[in-house]
């Protein structure tokens, strides 16, 4: 709704400036600028709301704040405490979606983000960032079979071995 509002007030002003200024002056410039600016920050804080509820926003962090309706039990669980993860082990299904739950038990903000190589340069999966106590529910898409490494983007000490088979 303030959306709406704010796009329609930008219209507004930009249709007032255009008569005085056929020519591109300073003043339409900066009434551009600041429409496309103020649009671009709607979209960064959508993308970002919708990356938090999990629902979108493809290539950004993603992280459930309640678990899926259709939990696995078998699926991936692990917690941070003390600037570490209780394991450096995962074990997931190959070639099919899976949820990762992970319960950070302090203040500090961790996540999980899984990549396919030890130089962590290709990722497949970015957890949001969330300090505790909570837990986060990750859904993480299909992996080939194969090993790829686990880790914490802001702590990348803590990190494991996740194999997908
Ligand atoms: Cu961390």
């Amino acid at each position: 709704m303030t959306a709406t509002r704010c796009t329609a007030s930008d219209a507004r002003s930009s249709r007032a400036a255009a008569p005085e200024a056929r020519v591109m002056t300073d003043r339409t410039r900066t009434s551009l600028t600041r429409a496309a600016r103020r649009a671009a920050t709607f979209l960064a804080a959508a993308l970002a709301a919708s990356a938090l509820l999990g629902c979108g926003g493809g290539g950004s962090a993603l992280g459930l704040e309640l678990p899926p309706a259709s939990l696995d039990q078998a699926s991936p669980r692990l917690s941070a405490a003390g600037l570490a993860y209780d394991t450096t082990e995962l074990a997931a299904p190959a070639n099919e979606a899976f949820v990762i739950v992970f319960e950070n038990r302090e203040a500090v903000s961790h996540n999980v983000s899984i990549y396919a190589d030890d130089g962590l340069r290709d990722r497949r999966f970015e957890g949001v960032l969330f300090g505790g106590p909570a837990t986060r529910w990750y859904p993480v898409p299909a992996l080939a079979p194969g090993t790829y490494i686990f880790v914490c983007d802001l702590h990348p000490a803590m990190r494991g071995t996740l194999t997908a088979s």
